[in-house]
């Protein structure tokens, strides 16, 4: 279908694509197999300028744009979610700062992010702290010109890889989220170190670890914005990063559709392809249906919060929940379509089946998407 792209926002589809089929496509089952970082592809990503896009051109960025990155974010998607993850979560690492930084925080940290030189990771969960955002147990205290931060995050994207940690921590726990800071860690600050990479069903290109606060001590002024803004400088980041992961759906499940497609096309059952036999035909049909519905949900969604940047949360949540649903459906559909072949690492379709099913449980489960989205048309109907 013709989204009537311009010729800019074209560009970083081609851009993007070329990446993933010469460098992404060749190499995802290898890294998948080592659970490797990607680092010489994220490095050539980076020569692209793909981290350029969420980075305002003040800041040497491309200019942002909820759009631009989800249209970049799709093509990645397409080739290797663990790839694509370990790429959104150095924006997502950054949103806290564009979204509640002061002008010497953007200035210090957005232009090495949007040129790839560093890396950028979001420290938010905690054993105890999963949808229940605000339950986090992680302290931060002030003693003279320093913050002590203390406390473990789990399951932090981009651990032990990134350079830049944006850290939620409570700095006035009697005050529920009104009680919770944003906070900018570095690599190298001292009592700060990351555990082991996590084993992981998927998205095993991407690093997985803990985030270790003993004592760590960081300067006064890495606090983002304003003492106990944090949850809702948490709250607007995922507002604004969801779309991302929505388009990383898209790519995925229009990377399944294509696998299969294909298999259908040569596979010879009964002396016919399989695609002549209507069960497969419907099955390949609401695929189809599923991509294309969830493409036109997350543009759309996308150029909405860029017009309308106060009014993200229900949009951004619906097109989360909508086309990562549909790509947990249409890759387990595709391992369907290529039967035992499907179930075979020889073949692309388990890993993105298995790449599928975080999607609709990270940032945010889709359960607690539907919540935001309830919450929404309440408050809509009460109007
Ligand atoms: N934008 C701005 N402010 C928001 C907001 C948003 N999207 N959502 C909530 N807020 C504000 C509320 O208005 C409220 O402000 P006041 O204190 O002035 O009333 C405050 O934040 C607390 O909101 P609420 O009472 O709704 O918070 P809850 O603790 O009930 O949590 C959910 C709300 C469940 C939506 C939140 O905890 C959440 O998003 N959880 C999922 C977390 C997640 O995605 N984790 C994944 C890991 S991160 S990769």
């Amino acid at each position: 279908m013709d989204y009537f792209l311009t010729e800019e926002q074209q560009m970083i589809v081609d851009t993007a694509r070329q990446i993933t089929e010469e460098r992404i496509v060749p190499h995802r089952a290898e890294l998948d197999e080592k659970h490797e970082f990607p680092r010489a592809i994220l490095n050539d990503m980076a020569k692209a300028d793909l981290f350029a896009l969420p980075i305002p051109e003040e800041f040497g960025g491309f200019g942002g744009g909820c759009l631009n990155i989800v249209l970049a974010l799709e093509q990645i998607g397409r080739g290797c979610v663990g790839i694509g993850t370990a790429f959104a979560a150095s924006a997502l690492g950054i949103y806290p700062i564009l979204i509640s930084g002061s002008q010497e925080m953007k200035d210090k940290y957005l232009p090495s992010v949007a040129s790839g030189e560093k890396f950028a990771a979001f420290g938010l969960t905690e054993a105890n702290a999963g949808s229940d955002a605000s339950g986090i147990q992680t302290t931060a205290v002030l003693d003279g010109d320093e913050w002590v931060l203390n406390g473990t995050k789990q399951w932090i994207t981009n651990g032990g890889e990134a350079q830049i940690y944006t850290v939620v921590a409570m700095t006035d726990r009697s005050k529920g989220a009104r009680g919770a800071s944003m906070f900018v860690v570095e690599e190298g600050d001292p009592g700060f170190s990351c555990g082991p990479k996590e084993k992981k069903m998927g998205i095993r290109a991407s690093s997985t670890t803990e985030l270790i606060f003993k004592d760590c001590r960081i300067p006064k002024d890495r606090l983002i914005g304003r003492q106990g803004t944090g949850f809702i400088t948490v709250m607007k980041t995922l507002d604004s990063s969801r779309p991302g992961i929505a388009a990383l759906g898209v790519g995925l499940a229009q990377g399944a559709l294509d696998v299969a497609a294909a298999y259908a096309k040569q596979r010879v059952q009964f002396g016919k392809p399989i695609i002549a036999f209507q069960a497969v035909q419907h099955m390949l049909a609401d695929m189809a249906i599923a991509v294309e519905a969830s493409r036109a949900l997350v543009y759309q969604a996308a150029k909405h919060i860029d017009a309308h940047p106060k009014d993200m949360s229900k949009v951004s949540s619906m097109c989360k929940v909508f086309a990562t649903d549909s790509a947990m459906k249409v890759t387990t559909d595709a391992v369907q379509i290529l039967a035992g072949y499907g179930f075979m690492s020889e073949y692309p379709v388990e890993k993105m089946m298995r790449d599928a099913k975080i999607l609709q449980i990270y940032e945010g489960t889709n359960q607690i998407q539907r919540n935001v989205i309830g919450q929404e048309l309440n408050k809509e109907y009460a109007k």
